[in-house]
């Protein structure tokens, strides 16, 4: 390294490469005329049906910073939808990646095993909180990963049905569209969905009655399933731990645990779906932690690899042992690559101390949030936990927020930051949510930047 003062350990370019400054920096307006140009190639040759948050190409990125083709600097507050936990260019990943990449990149697993696979599901054995002796199995994709925990909890259970939640995400193939609540983009006209897939109210307590708690909630649900599915016929009840592209709703307290009781006392599988909330991004390793559930099944993605693919189950290893073998598994499934890069990413998660620092940035950027709610009341909701935060857009009357959801204004605080060079992104089942999932990297001067870009937009976008 050719700085002279110490770099923080949150971002470190590789040897001979000089360190991206983790600060924003527009020299054109964005997308500048490089991006537009590749902006025009794409739609030449890429299809429609892949969209593009804001359609600026990068070519480089570390830290919490992508740089542009047109040299511009933008403040990632998305990491790639909540991956790059780690930062962008973790030195841990990169170097481990680099390395296995001379090594050798592929055998396959299920041809000829090698030892980072195993290493990799040694590490989430220890991290998951399951009940009891654990097995894990790798995978790609977090679709691919909820897919695989519905096989697993099938064979363990011999039933056949699948309970998701209102306003779920679970993926774009098949199987998991199905368990996905939204329509627009992820189903609409992907038809037929797979069968035995039944959905039940979730716990949003912005929306839901005054003063529900989460075991009301829950045995609004338990209804539901009950009387709809029946209580021997589930093989599994699927939920996020915070719901994320439904819009980072956190379940009221009590609601997960009254769940997972009612999973264990009828006999069927509580899968947590841990691919956005896992690693570090809630303040916890993962987010069914908080309330001390275990579920039976875990699945991941995402944060688990610092920016390559792999996704897995981890669970008890009863229900993760009841496939014959060979039943599980792909061809790149656990890829040592992904794999020397999940090493990487799990190391700098523990030795970074990113758990600490999702709480810290809970507590930096709640306070600007709240501060801005009591400016502008169209933020009818500021919410989240640890560095998975949002804030709802509403409409007011008479100065007050409704509940009637705000698509449109949501919309131009985000377009707003992105032309300022902050990239933030929008979900919720109503489009009117804006989420924050920044690197647990990033640098406080660099978040208080974002920040105040943020208001600047949320101040101009919406009525005092
Ligand atoms: N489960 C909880 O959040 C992926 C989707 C982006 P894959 N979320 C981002 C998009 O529009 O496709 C996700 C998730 C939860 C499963 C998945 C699916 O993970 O790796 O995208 O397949």
């Amino acid at each position: 390294m050719t700085t002279t003062a110490p770099r923080p350990q949150t971002a470190a370019p590789a040897a001979g490469r000089e360190p991206l400054e983790q600060v924003r920096r527009l020299v054109t307006e964005v997308p500048g005329p490089r991006s537009r140009a590749l902006q025009e190639r794409r739609l030449a040759a890429v299809s429609k049906g892949v969209g593009s948050t804001l359609p600026v190409f990068v070519e480089r990125a570390e830290g919490a910073v992508l740089r542009d083709v047109d040299g511009n600097q933008l403040i990632d507050l998305g990491a790639g939808i909540a991956v790059v936990n780690v930062g962008h260019a973790q030195p841990r990943v990169v170097e481990r990646v680099q390395q296995q990449v001379a090594d050798f990149t592929h055998t396959c697993f299920m041809v000829t095993p090698y030892e980072e696979y195993v290493a990799v599901c040694e590490a989430l054995v220890r991290l998951a909180p399951v009940e009891g002796p654990a097995k894990a199995a790798l995978f790609n994709t977090g679709s691919e990963a909820v897919e695989n925990a519905v096989k697993i909890a099938r064979h363990a259970t011999g039933r056949d049905a699948v309970v998701v939640f209102d306003h779920a995400y679970h993926g774009r193939t098949n199987l998991t569209m199905a368990m996905t609540a939204k329509a627009m983009p992820y189903k609409k006209g992907f038809g037929p969905f797979a069968g035995e897939v039944y959905r039940a109210p979730m716990s949003y307590p912005f929306r839901d009655p005054e003063g529900m708690t989460g075991e009301q909630a829950a045995q609004r649900a338990i209804r539901v399933i009950e009387s709809q599915v029946g209580a021997d016929q589930v093989a599994c009840v699927v939920i996020e731990p915070v719901q994320g592209e439904g819009g980072f709703i956190e379940p009221a307290p009590g609601f997960l645990p009254a769940l997972a009781a009612w999973c264990r006392e009828n006999g069927a599988l509580f899968v947590a779906d841990e691919v956005q909330t896992g690693f570090a991004r809630t303040g916890d390793v993962f987010a069914c932690e908080r309330e001390g559930v275990r579920p039976d099944l875990v699945t991941i993605a995402k944060g688990v690899a610092g920016g390559l693919p792999l996704a897995g189950v981890v669970g008890r290893a009863d229900a993760m042992d009841a496939v014959h073998s060979g039943g599980l598994g792909g061809t790149y499934g656990g890829n040592p690559v992904a794999c020397a890069a999940a090493l990487g990413a799990l190391e700098a998660m523990a030795d970074l101390d990113l758990t600490g620092a999702a709480l810290a940035i809970q507590e930096r950027m709640t306070a600007r949030l709240r501060a801005l709610q009591a400016q502008r009341p169209g933020i009818g909701d500021v919410r989240g936990r640890g560095a998975m935060l949002a804030i709802e857009v509403v409409r007011t009357d008479g100065g007050a927020a409704t509940l009637e959801p705000d698509a449109a204004g949501a919309a131009a605080i985000s377009a707003a930051c992105h032309a300022a060079g902050v990239v933030t992104l929008t979900c919720g089942t109503f489009g009117n949510v804006l989420r924050f999932l920044p690197p647990l990297t990033i640098e406080p001067a660099l978040l208080d930047d974002a920040l105040d870009v943020l208001e600047t937009a949320v101040l101009s976008a919406l009525a005092g």
